[in-house]
């Protein structure tokens, strides 16, 4: 007893998590999971945007997005009028997207782990930043081919407040604010659940934006 009781209580502490908010079946807030990371990640955030920029999608009906984006792994998520997709080379610049930084796969291998997904192997990663006034509306993610993966969604920067809602767009949705060094993890039977940003959270310094990588195995 005392054994198993002390092999747990190690177990826990082993994890950078020291906290997991449950949103549902298979879906988990890792409060604080990339904290001590958070310079190292923005440093390879900097390095990506430096090859290929950030930059403001248009939506298929032609809206530019007020999220600014750009993506490194084998493939990026791109938006434009022909539609939403995942395309190997950056439109901009017609060169491949840059490789995915070991730090990144290694954070999102780890907290796909820690939420109960064995083996996670994303091949994109969307690097999104926004400034204040940058909204992402309820929406899925599926436009990957492989819906049997997770989604790891890691925040950096000003805090915000997530949009966590059902199967359908209509279902209600709950208020979930985000930290930097907080990751979601989602997948199983929550894979298609809707989500988004309602706001980001205000700071005195103007130059403060939120930055978020979400990774995916998208082919
Ligand atoms: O910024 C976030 O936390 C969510 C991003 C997201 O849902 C997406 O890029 O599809
Ligand atoms: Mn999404």
């Amino acid at each position: 007893m005392t054994l198993d009781l002390f092999g747990s209580a190690h177990h826990d502490v082993r994890h950078d998590s020291p906290q997991a908010d449950e949103l549902g079946p298979g879906a988990l807030v890792l409060r604080g999971f990339a904290q001590s990371q958070l310079a190292d990640l923005q440093a390879d955030i900097d390095a990506v945007i430096a090859q290929a920029p950030l930059r403001h999608w248009l939506t298929p009906g032609g809206k530019r997005m007020s999220v600014a984006m750009t993506n490194c792994g084998e493939v990026g998520w791109i938006s434009d009028r022909q539609g939403y997709r995942y395309g190997t080379h950056d439109p901009l610049s017609k060169r491949p997207w840059p490789a995915m930084p070991v730090s990144f796969l290694s954070l999102a291998r780890h907290a796909a782990e820690t939420a109960g997904y064995r083996d996670f192997t994303p091949d994109a990663c969307l690097i999104n930043r926004y400034a204040l006034d940058a909204r992402l509306t309820l929406h899925q993610d599926r436009d990957e081919r492989e819906l049997g993966a997770p989604i790891v969604s890691v925040s950096l920067g000003l805090p915000a407040t997530f949009l966590w809602g059902g199967l359908q767009r209509s279902d209600r949705t709950r208020r979930v604010r985000l930290a930097p060094g907080d990751v979601v993890v989602w997948g199983g039977p929550s894979r298609l659940v809707y989500h988004g940003i309602a706001s980001v959270e205000g700071s005195f310094d103007a130059q403060a934006v939120r930055y978020n990588l979400t990774f995916r195995q998208a082919r």
